[in-house]
């Protein structure tokens, strides 16, 4: 051993000096010529030489800057983060130039929530004058299916309101617009880009009115805003997808950290004060699962992680009310989603076991609910696989049988990304189509009640992009909340 590192000393003595006088940084250890003597003609390679290894040490020093900035967050990792976050943008941007992200950017027109709706969405419907719109986007459209029954729609989105670009829209079931509310998070502290740069997911609405919102990583928080828009809280810190209440709206949970990270931390937070109860780390799980190995499924055999491995983006307690139809689960069991492996698991909060866990019924899906008949529900994108639409897929997780309760080729309803959907007190199914900017909704038999374009641009069938749409009748509000919006 001390042989070897004998040699490798030597040779590296000898190399040292023969790279240094390349570079021009040494000179031979022989005595200088005379100043008088005529000096010696210098050959074009000697020229280069100190250029080349000038330009190799450049390339060392920016390689290990590089590696610094990328592991230590030196600067210029912040700047390359921002260039980076510009020209990607988010998952549905794809086909957006450098110039509708500039005009994007600049405040001038939201092209990056630019979306295109089928035009079978605006069958029968009619302009919804959107209170305070921003005159450079059109009224949006709207059809209500004059033989059935309606209940109150809170739909949120990009809105492009005069004095906010998120929001969301209160319609009666006479189909007019009884409440607004505008969702911002570019006050926050942490805050690192501004509304036109952010998604709206991650949202609850609460009886007395006020909203649980959070828009991904560089929002800054979780916030708590009143029925007047007003901040009641903020949970500052790094937050992503979910705001999944438990039943009587006292605690939420969501997930913290990056989502494209190894870990996927799931939050329990009070909905009063945004005080964090809990935290439930991914590798816990794991551990607390020894014999079940379904969460390293994308990692290729050297464990080189792969970009984005989990992507947790739905987390929702079993409600008590509901217990009864699933005897194998507990009120308070968490139902689940992790998109990249297509997994979808229930988990214990307590023990931390998973008790059921199921893999490949769907595809990137969103959002899978516990339902009443005791079958759990999963918006399935569709987003990587063959099919050319998106579905809502019902499991029973008893039988393990599943179906599409909601084939999206007969509504031309396709969200590569996000999307939401909820089974309503009225026996329909309403659905938010994100990247079609369009929420619909449905009868047990299929046929539509419900349409909702959010549209920007007719003549290009531009839409802006939809989060969450909810369908509930008027005592879901509070008598404080009705009296004073819904009289
Ligand atoms: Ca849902």
């Amino acid at each position: 051993m001390s042989e070897q590192r004998g040699r490798s000393s030597s040779i590296l003595l000898r190399l040292g000096p023969v790279f240094l006088k390349s570079a021009g940084c040494m000179t031979d250890s022989v005595p200088s010529r005379s100043p008088d003597l005529p000096s010696k003609p210098v050959s074009p390679r000697s020229r280069v030489l100190p250029w080349l290894a000038f330009g190799y040490l450049l390339c060392l020093v920016s390689a290990a800057w590089g590696f610094a900035a990328g592991k230590l967050g030196v600067f210029p990792h912040d700047l390359i983060m921002e260039i980076r976050a510009f020209a990607k943008g988010s998952a549905l941007e794809k086909n957006t130039s450098l110039v509708d992200k500039l005009v994007n950017d600049l405040q001038i027109e939201p092209r990056r929530l630019f979306r295109n709706y089928p035009e079978s969405a605006l069958h029968d419907t009619s302009d919804l004058q959107i209170p305070k719109r921003n005159p450079r986007r059109s009224a949006a459209r709207m059809w209500l299916n004059p033989d059935v029954e309606h209940g109150f729609r809170a739909l949120f989105g990009a809105m492009d309101f005069e004095d906010g670009l998120w929001g969301g829209l209160l319609i009666d079931p006479d189909g007019k617009v009884r409440h607004r509310w505008v969702l911002s998070t570019d006050h926050l502290p942490g805050n690192r880009a501004p509304d036109e740069r952010k998604l709206l997911y991650g949202l609850a609405l609460l009886p007395d009115g006020s909203v649980i919102f959070n828009q991904q990583e560089f929002c800054g928080g979780v916030v708590r805003v009143d029925a007047d828009s007003r901040p009641i809280w903020v949970l500052e810190g790094s937050y992503h997808h979910t705001v999944g209440l438990d039943e009587d709206a006292a605690t939420f949970w969501t997930f913290s950290g990056s989502q494209e990270g190894e870990d996927q931390i799931m939050v329990n937070a009070s909905a009063e004060t945004g005080e964090i109860l809990r935290e439930i780390h991914r590798a816990e799980i794991e551990r607390a699962n020894p014999d079940l190995q379904i969460f390293d499924l994308q990692n290729p055999p050297d464990n080189v992680t792969p970009h984005d491995p989990l992507h947790g983006n739905d987390i929702e307690p079993l409600p008590a009310a509901l217990a009864e139809q699933f005897p194998s689960f507990r009120p308070g069991d968490l139902l689940v989603s992790y998109r990249t492996l297509n997994l979808v698991f229930v988990l214990d909060p307590q023990s931390l076991k998973i008790k059921w866990w199921r893999i490949g019924c769907w595809d990137r899906q969103h959002d899978a609910d516990w339902e009443p008949d005791g079958s759990v529900t999963v918006f399935s994108n569709n987003a990587a696989g063959i099919r050319a639409f998106s579905d809502i897929v019902r499991i029973r997780p008893d039988t393990m049988q599943f179906e599409r309760v909601l084939r999206g080729d007969s509504y031309e309803f396709f969200s590569k990304v996000n999307g939401r959907h909820q089974l309503t007190p009225f026996g329909t199914r309403i659905i938010t189509s994100s990247s079609q900017g369009w929420v619909f909704e449905v009868d047990a038999h299929g046929q539509p009640v419900f349409s909702f374009v959010n549209v920007y641009a007719p003549e290009d069938s531009q839409a802006l992009h939809m989060a969450e749409a909810y369908h509930v009748p008027l005592e879901f509000f509070t008598p404080a909340f009705r009296s004073r919006y819904l009289q």
